[in-house]
């Protein structure tokens, strides 16, 4: 009989667990060998046997190729069978019928990289995403196809989304990638937490989903299909559970011979401008998915997300800041986050301990108290594990088969044998650690910095002329953020002060007046409109009004994507409303039109040296040194306003470090850059600052994980 012990103790414990589940694995047939998948109510089925298996969302654009390997090591070794990714269509086939699938979009290199390793793959085609990505992940093509309406019983969807979804398979069949032919992916999705909008398609819903179903199916891969949050997921699809808390929520399975997947189980949450990191417990994780398996028969969970990365370039979604689950195991950089990725490793093993009951038991619920049950799994052959749940607030003690246990308040005891407690959820008996960014080179030389500021456009330069308010992606195409509205205006009454009120259903809007800053303002991800109002002076005779309204990456959310309207939606002055007169357009900044960030000189760039005093959208550029050693490096941009930052052409992503959260800090200041983007000398740094925002203020850091403190588990 052993009760739960001092950390040491039950450290030395796990590791021998950890030795007996190794020594098993063959027995169990537990090494990942493909073969035809199939499924039924317990579990997955991979060439003839039911599997439990633990799964993690590495997205391979949200790093980069050189860190691929490592990653989806650091996955394995924290006890994952699975690696989950989505296929990105809009990064795939930017122009309609021009596929991209080199360097980081090379997602067959990475699905061969998951398969060297031994781990098996679940393809999330969608290929509507979502996934915080530009768009949802749907290229922005799409909206110029006459009579298209994403997601619904549309035939000119259809046969777009018919034929990336085809390609696909078409691909990964070719490169053996699918567990039928002896490659890694034992599951693939179609569409992305669909029941969330189908109300909004009225009757052009339910057929979709059921031809989505049907399309996929009729693909042969010889892998099932799942369509998470579809709870009428059509046969033979299996519709899985996506949220914090599946071991509570979940409904389960559609039909009696599906299995309980869990596709997102959320170890945090995505960070917009403004917001706060949202941090979830190594503690919290290991209770829902213990629950998961013992309460709802779970047999297979992924972690949403496992790694999350970065949002390079443009990708981000609306609002979305550039580091993406930042918090999850793996951090942003790819380095381990403790204890929450040991704690989860140490609950793998110990559910991998329970699996031949788990998998091929009977189940009991035995009351242990008024919040306190015993969930038993017992073989014929009597092997026996129980997991020992108490949701109370407070810490417990039960008497299971006459032998006290201490249970922590809201934990869960696994008993791989029915007697030994092999794992608490509440109970962290690992090495915390911290992150540390070294700063390890000033940018702080005037003298090595050039500038250029981004001219202001007046009406006369324009070419696109509209006597109305355009909306601003059907002009952009999303090829940039940026677009320019200007107009000419004669006051009646010169010399004086006037109103000027924008209202946007951008992101931000930043004015100019006879080519001077007038004035920005921006909104929210929980703000889809919003209003600039100032004070400007009017010269007498013709003014030049110049607004440039930006976007902050496009909303995968919600139905009709469509349709969303953006851009500038009213402009007064003085109460007059101007937003019927002639408008002109300009489509980008004149850098992005020139490919400033590439660093090739152009006749219309004149870099000049650093003024002092900083004005609004100014590009900035020098070089730098890759500081020595392989630890992941980031820039500090604390200094600067908003903008976006390209090292030797590479997006590094764009930044916005003057939106602070409530607690008066910006959401994000360090931004990542992979190693494999720098050479050792004279990398080229350009960044794009729409604010007044100091250059000399930015730092070049190092990233560097040191263990902080050992916590006992009964001291916790
Ligand atoms: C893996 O499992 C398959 C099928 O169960 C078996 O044929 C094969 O020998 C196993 N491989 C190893 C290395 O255990
Ligand atoms: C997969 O199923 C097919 C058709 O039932 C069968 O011919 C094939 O041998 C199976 N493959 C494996 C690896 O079991
Ligand atoms: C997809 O559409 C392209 C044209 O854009 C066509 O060439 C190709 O054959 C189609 N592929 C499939 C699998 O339907
Ligand atoms: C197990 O029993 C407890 C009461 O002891 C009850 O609260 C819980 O809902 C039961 N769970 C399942 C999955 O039957
Ligand atoms: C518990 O103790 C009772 C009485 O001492 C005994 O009859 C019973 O078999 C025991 N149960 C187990 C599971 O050991
Ligand atoms: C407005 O723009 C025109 C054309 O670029 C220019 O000639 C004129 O001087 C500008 N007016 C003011 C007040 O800056
Ligand atoms: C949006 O969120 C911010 C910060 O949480 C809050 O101050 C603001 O009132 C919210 N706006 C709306 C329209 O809900
Ligand atoms: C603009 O000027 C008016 C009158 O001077 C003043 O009442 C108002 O507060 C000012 N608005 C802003 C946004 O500064
Ligand atoms: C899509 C979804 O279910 N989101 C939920 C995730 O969990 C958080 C916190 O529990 C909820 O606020 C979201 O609504």
């Amino acid at each position: 009989m052993v009760k739960p012990e001092s950390g040491v103790i039950r450290l030395l414990w796990i590791s021998v667990l950890v030795l007996i589940a190794a020594l098993f694995d063959g027995v169990l047939g537990d090494n990942r060998s493909s073969g035809n998948v199939t499924y039924d109510g317990r579990s997955l089925i991979i060439n003839g046997e039911h599997k439990l298996l633990f799964s993690g969302s590495i997205h391979y654009p949200r790093s980069t190729p050189e860190m691929w390997p490592s990653l989806i090591a650091k996955a394995k070794a924290g006890g994952l069978d699975v690696i989950e990714t989505y296929v990105f269509w809009n990064i795939h086939e930017p122009q309609q019928g021009m596929y991209d699938f080199s360097g980081g979009r090379d997602i067959v290199r990475f699905l061969k990289e998951v398969q060297a390793q031994g781990l098996y793959a679940c393809l999330r085609i969608g290929p509507f995403i979502e996934a915080e990505w530009n768009y949802g992940g749907l290229p922005f093509w799409l909206r110029d196809i006459p009579g298209i309406v994403y997601r619904s019983d549309n035939e000119p969807f259809k046969v777009r989304m018919k034929n990336f979804t085809t390609k696909i398979v078409n691909m990964m069949m070719l490169e053996g990638l699918y567990a039928s032919e002896g490659g890694p992916i034992i599951l693939s999705q179609i569409e992305n937490e669909y029941s969330m909008v189908e109300k909004f398609f009225n009757e052009k819903g339910p057929p979709y989903v059921k031809w989505a179903a049907n399309m996929a199916v009729s693909l042969q891969t010889g892998v099932p299909w799942i369509m998470c949050k579809q709870n009428d997921a059509p046969d033979p699809t299996i519709n899985t559970c996506n949220g914090f808390k599946c071991g509570e929520t979940f409904t389960g399975p559609n039909s009696p011979n599906k299995p309980s997947i869990w596709t997102e189980n959320w170890t945090t949450y995505y960070q917009v401008y403004g917001g706060e990191p949202y941090i979830r417990s190594a503690e919290d994780i290991a209770f829902h998915v213990a629950l998961f398996i013992a309460a709802k028969k779970g047999a297979f969970v992924n972690y949403y997300m496992y790694h999350g990365g970065t949002n390079f370039g443009r990708s981000a979604g609306a609002h979305m800041i550039t580091g993406y689950y930042d918090q999850a195991p793996l951090d942003e950089y790819g380095l381990i986050r403790e204890p929450k990725w040991s704690h989860l490793k140490e609950l793998h093993a110990s559910v991998k301990l329970c699996t031949k009951p788990l998998l091929y038991g009977t189940k009991s619920n035995i009351s242990l108290g008024i919040r306190q049950n015993a969930f038993v799994f017992k073989t014929k052959s009597r092997e026996c594990a129980a997991f020992l749940v108490n949701r109370g607030v407070k810490d417990v003690s039960v008497l299971f088969q006459n032998v006290t246990y201490e249970l922590p308040s809201y934990s869960i005891s696994i008993l791989p044998d029915c007697k030994t407690v092999a794992f608490n959820t509440k109970r962290v008996s690992v090495q915390y650690n911290t992150r540390t960014m070294k700063a390890v080179h000033k940018f702080d030389s005037s003298y090595k910095w050039q500038e250029f500021n981004e001219p202001i456009p007046n009406f006369d330069q324009t070419t696109l002329r509209e006597n109305k308010l355009l909306e601003q992606t059907g002009i952009t195409k999303d090829s940039s953020d940026y677009l320019w509205y200007t107009m000419r205006v004669e006051p009646d009454s010169p010399d004086s002060q006037q109103t000027l009120e924008v209202g946007s259903r951008a992101h931000v809007v930043h004015a100019f007046v006879n080519g001077v800053h007038a004035g920005s303002a921006h909104g929210a991800k929980n703000e889809s409109s919003f209003y600039l109002n100032n004070n400007i002076t009017l010269r007498r005779g013709t003014n030049n009004i110049s607004l440039l309204s930006v976007t902050v990456g496009l909303s995968g959310s919600g139905a009709y994507l469509e349709r969303r309207v953006l851009g500038l939606r009213r402009v007064k002055l003085r109460g007059k409303d101007y937003s019927m007169q002639p408008w002109g357009y300009k489509v980008g900044l004149s850098g992005e039109n020139s490919q400033i960030f590439l660093g090739s000189g152009s006749n219309d760039i004149q870099w000049s040296k650093l003024d002092t005093s900083s004005q609004p959208l100014t590009w900035y550029k020098t070089r730098f040194d890759a500081p020595p050693g392989d630890d992941p490096i980031a820039l500090n941009l604390g200094s600067m306003g908003k903008g976006a930052v390209w090292v030797n052409g590479w997006g590094i992503g764009r930044y916005w470090v003057s939106f602070l959260t409530r607690k008066g800090e910006p959401s994000q200041k360090w931004y990542h850059v992979p190693r494999s983007f720098l050479k050792p000398t004279g990398n080229l740094l350009v960044i794009f600052e729409e604010e007044t925002g100091n250059p000399v203020g930015i730092t070049l850091g190092v990233v560097s994980i040191t263990k902080t403190l050992f916590v006992d588990a009964q001291c916790t």
